[in-house]
């Protein structure tokens, strides 16, 4: 019995054993990835965007006062650098050319709609520029660019026809240029915008038709009107009309109001008129192209806040004399720039106005005949 007893103990001892063998040897969860040692995750530390040293700021020529850019760099400890253009199609065609580095453009109204509708503006961010309070609320939610999203209005103008008061009768209608009278003291003395857009406006609103016209024969009629100027002209210009003026070696010219406004400082005889017939009324803004670093977006917004200060808004009139839609920047204006009806024409002459505005696929026929125009003897 008690050999019983110790033969059924051994036989349970062992299948005890085998049972907790077999007990370890099933798997009882689903199986898990070999763990690895993983290192310590260091945490990223928070990238702050600090701004780009230097910019570069593509604008019209004699359009800010150089010294806006020193005060910015006491101010902030960047520096602008400015490139120069001369017209909307010469900034276009440069940036769809894929030229890249400017943080700042100054591209007109229409020329904004065009930029935006080809993705080629980046969207602002308002927090950074507070001073936008400063805009008068009419320039807040234009055609092109509702909000501000894109751009900050700049300046605005007129284009009429400059010329010294003296030498020639006051030019009372666009047939100056488009029907010349051989035997005026001004034939041959005078220049027109190199701008396509701006010279078929001027012989558009001539001819009494509109200035964004996409009907061919129109088109051909203001065509035709450009190449009778042609005679009477000295030659296309944009950047020097207003000196070759001021210095009576031109007597008369198709250009914008503040241009020659400044010109006065040379020479006291020089005027501006806009025809019977209309003109073009624009408002110039200041946009950062789409392929900015983060690094010069930031440097561009900053000097976006500054030039909306109401002192420097009105440095900026002070020197370009043209009209600011800066409502802030009025207060440190003289009341004889607010005044004087060549800078802030009275509704009567605003009424005659037109914007240029995009025409699409036209814009092409604008280009192909002007280069018509440039071509004809
Ligand atoms: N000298 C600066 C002149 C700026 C004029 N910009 C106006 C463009 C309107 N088409």
């Amino acid at each position: 019995m008690k050999r019983y007893t110790l033969l059924l103990l051994s036989v349970l001892l062992v299948l005890g054993l085998l049972l907790s063998a077999c007990a370890k040897a099933t798997p009882t969860a689903a199986p898990q990835p070999e763990k690895t040692e993983q290192p310590q995750a260091t945490e990223a530390p928070a990238t702050e965007v600090q701004p780009a040293k230097e910019i570069v700021f593509y604008n019209w020529s004699e359009y800010i006062d150089p010294e806006i850019y020193t005060l910015f760099e006491k101010e902030t400890g960047i520096k602008v650098v400015e490139d120069n253009f001369s017209s909307n199609e010469e900034l276009l065609a440069k940036l769809q050319g894929g030229a890249t580095g400017y943080a700042l453009i100054v591209p007109s109204d229409y020329t904004v709609k065009i930029m935006i509708d080809q993705n080629m503006l980046a969207p602002l961010d308002q927090d950074k520029i507070p001073n936008l309070k400063n805009l008068a609320e009419r320039f807040r939610n234009l055609y092109y660019d509702p909000g501000n999203k894109y751009c900050i209005p700049y300046q605005w103008g007129t284009t009429g026809i400059g010329y010294l008061d003296g030498q020639v009768d006051k030019p009372e209608s666009w047939s100056v240029l488009f029907d010349p009278d051989p035997n005026a003291p001004y034939y041959g003395r005078m220049t027109m915008l190199d701008d396509a857009r701006e010279a078929f406006a001027a012989a558009l609103i001539y001819l009494g038709y509109d200035a964004n016209t996409t009907d061919e024969k129109q088109l051909e009629e203001a065509k035709q009107a450009l190449i009778r100027a042609k005679a009477a002209l000295s030659g296309y210009d944009s950047d020097t009309y207003e000196d070759l003026l001021a210095s009576g070696e031109n007597l008369m010219a198709h250009g914008w109001n503040g241009d020659f406004l400044q010109a006065q400082e040379e020479n006291e005889n020089i005027a501006y008129t806009i025809p019977k017939e209309g003109g073009v009324i624009w408002v110039d803004n200041v946009c950062i192209p789409a392929t900015v670093t983060p690094e010069q977006k930031l440097a561009a917004e900053m000097f976006l806040d500054f030039i909306l200060r109401p002192d420097i808004g009105a440095m900026i009139s002070e020197f370009n004399y043209y009209a600011t839609p800066n409502k802030a920047a009025e207060a440190n204006l003289d009341a004889d720039f607010l005044n004087d009806p060549a800078v802030y024409p009275p509704q009567k002459v605003l009424d005659r106005l037109q914007f240029i505005k995009p025409v699409g696929d036209a814009e092409a026929n604008y280009q192909r005949m002007w280069d018509e125009v440039k071509a004809a003897p």
